[in-house]
């Protein structure tokens, strides 16, 4: 079993998610803590730019996106499957659009002010501040959803899971959890979060019983580790073998090529180096960095871009 490494702060959404699909699987982890903001400089020398969390590594290889991460753990736990076969595409097109949409939606409820002051009362003035300003710069361009279209949003779409609940079905799709299920649970953890909002949610009391459910999962077994040690561990361990070539899928840049690779979305700063492969839902950049050593930084295809530098 390969020593997973996860980097992550407690208030992440797309981190609860990772860290609840490791608890689905039973999996044990190192758990490093890192900045919610910028600077993080112990990040940027794993992932190269990539500064959104959470991220995952194994070794030498960096892992970016919970799409990505929750196919890397599929692979080395398949079971429980969070693709089970008899949903393996809805499911993962659920979680797509869940990751996005129905987040948008969570993030905008819940940073609604006084939502925001639940959230983060506890922290000082300044970092209130600086966090306020790490996010404008980080969504720079990015549409923000208005909190009426968020509530309109959110109701219709928790009325429709409550009807739905009335089957006695235990998980969204049936009787298993799936990848969906994770996907629509973080940005409602995120919502429970900010307590002064969070009330919102009782209205559909069996989706708060699916919330219980997800949430007893837990997180796996975490053990901490700190930025430093996972970087010493980058630079000392391997790569893992790339995927064999009836894996590969060209793309538009030629393995070999300099290359960036960034979101499409939002927190685009791109990731230099050189591509190694290209898998069917993968990109692969090797970069070499003065304390980390050479990595593979890995990205989903599905909502980043490629370039050549
Ligand atoms: N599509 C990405 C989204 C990740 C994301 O937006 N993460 C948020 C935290 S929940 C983030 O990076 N915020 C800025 C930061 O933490 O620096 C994924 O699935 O991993």
């Amino acid at each position: 079993m390969p020593e997973i490494i996860l980097h992550h702060y407690a208030e992440s959404p797309f981190a609860e998610k990772i860290r609840l699909i490791l608890g689905f699987k039973r999996l044990g982890y190192r758990s490093v803590s890192v900045p919610m903001m910028l600077p993080k400089p112990d990040v940027i020398a794993l992932t190269g730019g990539y500064r959104r969390a959470p991220t995952m590594q194994i070794g030498s290889d960096i892992y970016c996106d919970t799409a990505l991460i929750a196919e890397v753990l599929e692979r080395i736990r398949p079971e429980p499957s969070l693709y089970p076969q008899t949903h393996a595409a809805t499911a993962r097109i659920l979680a797509a659009w869940a990751d996005q949409h129905w987040f948008a939606a969570g993030v905008g409820f819940a940073m609604q002010p006084e939502g925001f002051s639940s959230m983060f009362g506890h922290y000082s003035a300044e970092h209130r501040a600086a966090f306020v300003e790490d996010r404008k710069a980080f969504r720079k361009g990015a549409p923000r959803m208005a909190l009426h279209v968020a509530t309109g949003l959110l109701s219709d779409h928790l009325g429709q899971f409550e009807r739905q609940f009335s089957d006695r079905r235990p998980f969204l799709l049936g009787s298993g959890a799936t990848i969906a299920d994770f996907s629509f649970f973080h940005p409602l953890w995120f919502i429970q979060r900010a307590t002064a909002v969070a009330g919102f949610l009782s209205a559909w009391p069996s989706v708060g019983q699916w919330m219980q459910r997800v949430a007893a999962f837990g997180h796996g077994a975490p053990t901490p580790l700190e930025s430093s040690e996972a970087i010493a561990i980058a630079r000392k361990g391997a790569t893992e073998a790339l995927a064999a070539e009836s894996n590969r899928a060209p793309g538009p840049c030629p393995v070999g090529s300099s290359v960036t690779v960034a979101p499409t979305d939002y927190g685009i700063d791109p990731v230099a180096g050189e591509l190694v492969a290209e898998l069917t839902n993968e990109w692969v950049v090797r970069r070499t960095d003065s304390r980390a050593g050479t990595v593979h930084v890995h990205f989903p295809r599905t909502g980043y871009r490629i370039d050549s530098a």
